[in-house]
This record gives structure tokens, sequence and C-alpha cells, in this order.
């Protein structure tokens, strides 16, 4: 396969962050590009013509869940997870490094992968680099992600250390695996393409450790890179710390994707530091609780002031639900336990946070004068 299978071409770069084009198997991605999170084949409530619509280019999916049910030779057999969930556009799979670690309580890590049991049913199973990569090409991603082990916070330095050893054994493993086996994909011969891996940073809170993680990884040179560990109880300031010393550690001229983050607020600052991609379940699982984010910050659509409030959610939004229902129904909604809160509520705070990202953009194309 002699066709390059992703290409990251950077249109605007400078001090205030950097826009560019992704361009994978499936379709191009615009960067700073938001990612919204499609656990289970899925985005939470929302059918995928309505992603088209809102002009989500890529989504992720999640191998530990789509590996648990209903499993990753199933999605095979049916042509592979975009042919499945009848998503034309981009995919990026999550190695199931993180949701291993933070579903499972009862893990046992060893140098050669993790056993865990099933959140469904408590069945035994065993996660390796090159088991994740096996289920990540058989699900036929446009990017894999490699096989980590997210630290938990806080954690000592001999532990950091020990993590990262291990982390980065599993990078090099998982590239291996990935590019022996990445013409087996389910749409490799179709398209002509083949999917890509990327690595993933680690290291704990320590400057030096991140810097020796990122190091080692662009050794092992990968298409991208994420920075992973994030997100995991420490404080705002020191996330962006992490960030902001590791970006200039990874080759300029390939994606960085900052995994599960963040407020809208953090993902306009990272983006605005150099960050190309995000991905995060907030939007979606905040929508689904009835938190939503607006021009005018977060608000509880259950709270009772919203009863008879007929203006609508947000009167800078130009999302669907925006334009049509009333902060009165869909307090009502929410108040019903109606479905189709999940629904409306969803639609408008990918649509936010999808608008905001395209806002970055479009000041860092010039078009809109930078403050
Ligand atoms: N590793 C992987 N996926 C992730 C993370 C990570 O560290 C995070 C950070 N909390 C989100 N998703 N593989
Ligand atoms: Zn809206």
């Amino acid at each position: 396969m002699n066709r390059v299978s992703l290409h990251f071409e950077i249109l605007n770069s400078g001090a205030a962050g950097r826009r560019g084009t992704l361009t994978l198997p499936h379709g191009q991605v615009e960067t700073p590009a938001f990612m919204p999170v499609g656990t289970a084949a899925s985005v939470k409530a929302l059918p995928q013509h309505f992603l088209e619509e809102l002009d989500a280019r890529i989504i992720l999916g999640n191998t530990y869940h789509l590996y648990l049910r209903p499993g990753h030779e199933l999605i095979r057999r049916m042509g592979g997870l975009h042919r499945f969930m009848s998503w034309p556009r981009a995919l990026l799979t999550d190695s199931g490094g993180f949701q291993v670690f933070s579903l499972n309580e009862l893990r046992k890590v060893t140098e050669e992968g993790v056993r865990f049991r099933s959140h469904l049913d408590g069945s035994s199973h065993f996660f390796s680099p090159e088991h994740s990569m096996d289920v990540q090409i058989a699900l036929g991603s446009d990017i894999a992600m490699a096989f980590d082990e997210c630290l938990e916070y806080p954690a000592d330095r001999e532990r950091a250390r020990k993590s990262l050893d291990l982390t980065m054994r599993w990078a090099a493993r998982s590239k291996a695996h990935f590019d022996a086996h990445k013409h087996e994909a389910p749409w490799v011969d179709e398209l002509e393409q083949t999917p890509n891996l990327f690595g993933i940073v680690q290291g704990g809170m320590f400057a030096d450790l991140r810097r020796e993680s990122a190091e080692r990884l662009v050794e092992m040179d990968f298409p991208g890179y994420a920075i992973g560990g994030l997100s995991v109880g420490e404080p705002r300031e020191l996330t962006r710390e992490i960030i902001a010393d590791t970006l200039p550690l990874l080759p300029a001229d390939k994606p960085r994707y900052v995994m599960g983050v963040g407020y809208p607020d953090e993902i306009v600052e990272y983006a605005k530091m150099g960050v190309d991609m995000m991905d995060c379940v907030l939007p979606t699982r905040a929508a689904r609780h009835g938190l939503l984010f607006t021009s005018e910050g977060r608000l509880n659509i259950k709270n009772r002031r919203f009863a008879e409030d007929q203006g609508p959610l947000d009167p800078e939004c130009s999302c669907p639900v925006c334009q049509r229902y009333s902060r009165a129904y869909l307090r009502h909604l929410m108040a019903a336990q109606e479905p189709l809160a999940a629904v409306l509520n969803t639609l408008h705070n990918l649509a936010f946070y999808l608008m905001t990202m395209r806002r970055v953009r479009e000041e860092l194309a010039g078009s809109v004068p930078s403050i």
C-alpha cells in the first residue's frame, strides 16, 4: 500500500495555536478539532445523520466496549465499524488502556497486559498491546491508539517511573504489531489505504518523565501523538502546565491530541496553545443530566427558574434546538424524563462544542480579528 493514509497540512501557525487539515482514509478533519465520543458505536442519544448535520468530521469509538459488546469479530464480519454503524466519516478508537483502568477495580496489570472483569457480566478478560491492536484493526478505525496505562492521580515518582516504562514498552509492542497487521483492516483493499497508530505520552505529573516519554515515543516515529494521563483529578493549572511543557517536545508537523478534555473554555485554551485534537464525554454526558453549555455560561435546565421561560436555550446558538424549542419545554422534557430531553440537550451541547472549535479555527485563519 503506497498511498499515504494520513496527511496533515498546517494552514496557519503562530503563537496563538495552529489551524490545519488532517486527511484520513475516511475524509478530512479541520483542526483544531473536537471529537464527540461514541463509546459503544453510538454518540449517546444522537443518530449519525444529526452528527453529519453538525458537521462532525471525526468521532471516537472505544475498543474496550466494542470488544465486550457486540465483539470486534462481529463488527469485522459486518464490514468494520464505519459500515456497521453507518458512519462514513473518520473514526478514532481508544485502545482500552484508559477504560480498563477507569471501569475496573479488580484489574491486574503485568508486563504482558491487563486482566480485568467485564463491567457487563463480571467475566474475566485479558488485554495486551497486541490484542488491543487486533481489536482496533478489526474495527477498522482511521486512527488507532497505542495501548497504555493511564496513571492514577496522585502518584509518586517511583510509581510514575514504573508506569511510564511499561507504557513505553507497550507502545513499542503496539507499533510492531500494528504495522505487521494494519493491512488486515476491513476497508484496506477498497480504499487502498491503511489505518494509523498514534503514540500516547504518559509520565504522571513529572515534567522530566513527560519529557522522557515524549522523546522515547518520537524515537519510535508515530504519525501522530497524544498526551494522556491528564484530567484524572489534578488541578487545572497543572493540566495546562503539562500540556504547555509537552507540546514543544512533539514534532511540529504531526497532529497532537490531548485525550479526555475538557470544558469549553479549556478546549479553547488548549487549541490556542497548539493542540490539534481533543475529545471528551463532557458535552454528551452533561447533556443527559440537564447541564447545558451556552454563550452565557453553564446552566442546569432542570432549574425551576426555567419553568415558564419562553426564550431559546442560547440566543446566540444557531443549532436546531435553539432555533425551535423554549427553555420551558426543555425543562419539562427533563422533569418528565422524556428520552427526547437527552436527544435535544446532546444536540445542543455538541453543536456548541463544535461551534466553539469552528470559531477558534476562524480566528486562527484571520477571518475574525484576534483580541
Ligand atoms: N489514555 C488513553 N485514553 C484516554 C486517556 C489516557 O491517558 C485519557 C486521560 N484521562 C482519556 N482517554 N488510552
Ligand atoms: Zn443550541
